[in-house]
């Protein structure tokens, strides 16, 4: 696990931690830092002794966006070449809950990644901003559809076209982040949601993160058909019949991710 430059990773009990490590250039999402992170989250993945992921900076920032000096002067075929964002894009190929823990600047492509997480939980003194309108550019990946969704509309206008910057409290109300602490315990209730989630059914936690991202991407009835499909599938499984087993022996499950 030493083979990252921009990055940092461990794994404590159940949960790996990625923690971006530019603190320099405020983490700024550069290509090299952005292929690290998304080659870790798949190994992650593929790691059967791991249940949950977080995705961290530091207390001042937990990302300022991409990296403005790697895009500039750039026409847009070189923007297509440099290809980070099909590297961005590889965040919705994990199957496994993850869980952004951001603090202080959360910039541009810095918030459009805390927003590809399944869930963030903010330090009080978190900023969520899409500034890309000073660079004479709009947000590129999600800045506008994932923020319009989760904010709705009149807020992600401030957003985009005012650099509109909101705080953590602020996120919380309009539907941004699920959970606010002070500085000192924000990581640790990170770290501890990501934990209860982790030791859950497996096969059961991949299908509902599916579904529930399904949610932004169908119609109402072809949602429903797919998760009751879904849900027929798990009776094909060995943890459908030891969670129910389980509840009837009044015992706690032992989940196989089988
Ligand atoms: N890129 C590169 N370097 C950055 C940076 C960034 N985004 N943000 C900060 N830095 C660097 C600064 O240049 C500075 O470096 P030195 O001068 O010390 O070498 C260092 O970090 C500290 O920054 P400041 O001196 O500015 O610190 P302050 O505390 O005064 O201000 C700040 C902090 C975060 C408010 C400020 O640095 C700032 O405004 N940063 C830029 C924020 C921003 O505009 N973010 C949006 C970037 S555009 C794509 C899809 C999406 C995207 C890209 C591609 N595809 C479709 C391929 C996303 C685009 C963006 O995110």
């Amino acid at each position: 696990m030493s083979e990252y430059t921009s990055i940092l990773v461990e794994k404590i009990e159940q949960v790996a931690l990625s923690r971006l490590n530019r603190p320099k250039a405020y983490n700024a999402l550069n290509k090299e830092l952005l292929a690290e992170l998304m080659g870790a989250l798949a190994s992650f993945d593929a790691d059967d002794s791991i249940g949950a992921i977080v995705i961290t900076g530091s207390d001042k920032v937990f990302a300022a966006g991409a990296d403005i000096s790697e895009m500039a002067g750039k026409s847009a075929v070189e923007m297509c070449d440099l290809d980070n964002i099909s590297i961005f894009d590889k965040i919705m190929t994990i199957s496994k809950p993850i869980v952004a823990a951001v603090s202080g600047f959360c910039l541009g492509g810095g918030s459009e990644l805390a927003m590809s997480c399944d869930m963030i939980v903010a330090s009080e003194s978190a900023v969520f901003g899409q500034p890309e309108i000073n660079l004479g550019v709009i947000p590129g990946a999600g800045g506008t559809q994932r923020l319009t969704r989760a904010v709705g509309k009149a807020l992600a206008m401030e957003m985009v076209l005012n650099d509109r910057r909101i705080t953590a409290q602020e996120a919380l109300q309009a539907g941004l982040v699920n959970r606010v602490y002070p500085l000192d315990s924000y990581f640790d209730e990170a770290l501890k949601l990501a934990g209860e989630i982790s030791v859950r059914a497996p096969l059961a936690l991949a299908a509902c993160k599916k579904m529930v991202n399904l949610a932004y991407e169908k119609s109402l009835k072809k949602g429903l058909a797919e998760e009751r499909q879904a849900f027929y599938d798990l009776f094909d499984s060995e943890d459908q019949d030891e969670g129910m087993q389980a509840f009837l022996e009044k015992r706690k499950p032992e989940w196989k991710g089988k």
